[in-house]
């Protein structure tokens, strides 16, 4: 019989622990700590955006720049005037066309028809250039279909001419 109140006794205490444990841990969880906000405000100065020039972006669709190509224009004892332009010559559209004169005389480029004629027209007339140096530049026009534009000297006339064909 003693060790039956033995175990009640013991019973009563591990109900009493078990229920103190759910009690306190209630309480625990609801604790309200409320932290105080910080209601500091910042004045600190706004950094203006920045307003330096804008690079500007590459027009180019490539970084090595337009293709160039030169056209020879030299002595010659056969030729009508003694002097013949490398023709026909082939680029495609954008080239950056000059003239190298290797011979002894000035010349300048005088542009005539092309065709087919709903292309582009060739531009200005390329001005004359001295014996040893390059022509100005005459940039390619941009055609949707192989152009053959004619030209002829502005120095000795209709019988110096050459003709470039352009390409799309
Ligand atoms: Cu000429």
């Amino acid at each position: 019989m003693k060790l039956n109140v033995t175990l009640a006794v013991t019973s009563v205490l591990v109900l009493a622990v078990g229920y103190g444990m759910f009690g306190c841990g209630g309480e625990g969880g609801s604790s309200t700590s409320s932290t105080q906000g910080t209601t500091g405000s910042t004045t600190g100065t706004t950094t203006a955006g920045t307003t330096g020039a804008t690079t500007a972006g590459s027009t180019g669709t490539t970084t090595s720049g337009p293709a160039t190509a030169s056209i020879a224009t030299i002595n010659n004892s056969s030729a009508p005037m003694g002097f013949s332009f490398q023709s026909p010559v082939t680029v495609a559209s954008g080239t950056q066309v000059t003239w190298n004169n290797t011979s002894a005389a000035p010349h300048g480029i005088t542009w005539d028809t092309w065709t087919p004629s709903a292309q582009p027209a060739p531009g200005a007339d390329v001005a004359i250039f001295n014996a040893g140096s390059m022509s100005a530049v005459w940039t390619a026009p941009t055609v949707t279909a192989s152009t053959t534009y004619n030209y002829h000297c502005t120095v000795h006339g209709a019988t110096m001419n050459g003709q470039i064909i352009v390409t799309p």
